[in-house]
């Protein structure tokens, strides 16, 4: 482990052009739940009931109360040593971008800038009628579901559901970002959901040096440069700790 930390220092050392993908394994250590594995919310809910547009034309107050549970869960929580360490980093490299597939919003928080928002945000709500987006943090809301203050029509959380087109912006900045790189740092996501999951492999056809940190392998590990299995909040600090120089 210590001599995969110091390869991934010196690799990033040496680059001035660094674009990192994150996944809510980054969150995990901030208390909110992951998707898939043991205590992932989709043992206990099922996507199709809550996370697709068919679910929400269905039952839009059910997939509502589903998110308002979400947002006081998240607004209670804070960013964790492994968000603060990518947002310390920013600060220290010339170019960087960070595409986070999270709707958290703890990288803003930990003082991040420079982010894509592959599957939105929940603190965002969009009209079903006007587009118009607004930003939300009431929890609980004063009414359930919410309503544009635009229009009055049908609010629905600015996120990209399963079988939802990510916004061609976003694709088009990500892509961009990969393809400017040097090393993409690949951080807490299982890599299983397109199009976030080939985002790595379109860097590694293009030859960029691909470093994982996740807590366990992913079906994609073999594929990186190098594969770090730990908690994001423990290695990223070790990997972005400037030495001390003596005078
Ligand atoms: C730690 C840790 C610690 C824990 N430290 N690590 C091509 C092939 C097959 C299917 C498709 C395809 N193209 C499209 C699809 C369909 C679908 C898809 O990919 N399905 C797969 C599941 C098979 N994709 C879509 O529908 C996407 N749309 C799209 O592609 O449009 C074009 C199109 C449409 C229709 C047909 C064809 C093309 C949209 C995907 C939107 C995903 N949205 C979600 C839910 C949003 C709702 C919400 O949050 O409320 O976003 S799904 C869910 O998964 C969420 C996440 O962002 C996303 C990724 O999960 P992530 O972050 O990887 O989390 P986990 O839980 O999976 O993994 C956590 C990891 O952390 C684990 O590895 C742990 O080990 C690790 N970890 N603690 C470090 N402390
Ligand atoms: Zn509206």
């Amino acid at each position: 482990m210590e001599e995969k930390i110091l390869e991934a220092k010196r690799i990033i050392d040496d680059a001035s052009n660094i674009t990192v993908l994150s996944g809510a394994g980054i969150s995990a250590e901030s208390g909110i739940p992951t998707f898939r594995g043991e205590d992932g919310l989709w043992k206990n809910f099922r996507p199709e009931d809550l996370a697709t547009p068919d679910a929400f034309s269905k039952d839009p107050k059910l997939v509502w109360e589903w998110y308002e549970w979400r947002r006081k869960l998240i607004k209670d929580s804070k960013p964790n040593p492994g968000h603060y360490a990518l947002a310390d980093f920013e600060q220290q490299v010339s170019d960087y971008t960070l595409i986070t597939q999270n709707i958290d919003g703890l990288h803003q928080l930990a003082g991040s800038r420079n982010i894509v928002e592959m599957h939105g945000n929940l603190w965002q709500i969009r009209c079903t009628s006007c587009g118009n987006i607004e930003q939300n943090f009431e929890v609980p809301f004063k009414e359930l579901p919410p309503l544009c203050k635009n229009c009055n029509s049908l609010g629905r959380p600015n996120i990209v559901w399963f079988g939802e087109v990510i916004p061609m912006p976003i694709i088009d900045k990500s892509l961009m970002a990969i393809e400017n790189c040097q090393v993409m740092l690949i951080i807490g996501t299982s890599g299983v959901v397109e199009p976030a999951a080939s985002m790595g492999l379109i860097a590694k056809q293009t030859g960029k040096t691909i470093i994982e940190i996740n807590l366990e392998p992913t079906p994609n590990s073999n594929f990186y440069d190098l594969s770090i299995n730990g908690k994001s909040g423990e290695i990223l600090p070790q990997i972005f700790r400037k030495e001390q120089t003596s005078n």
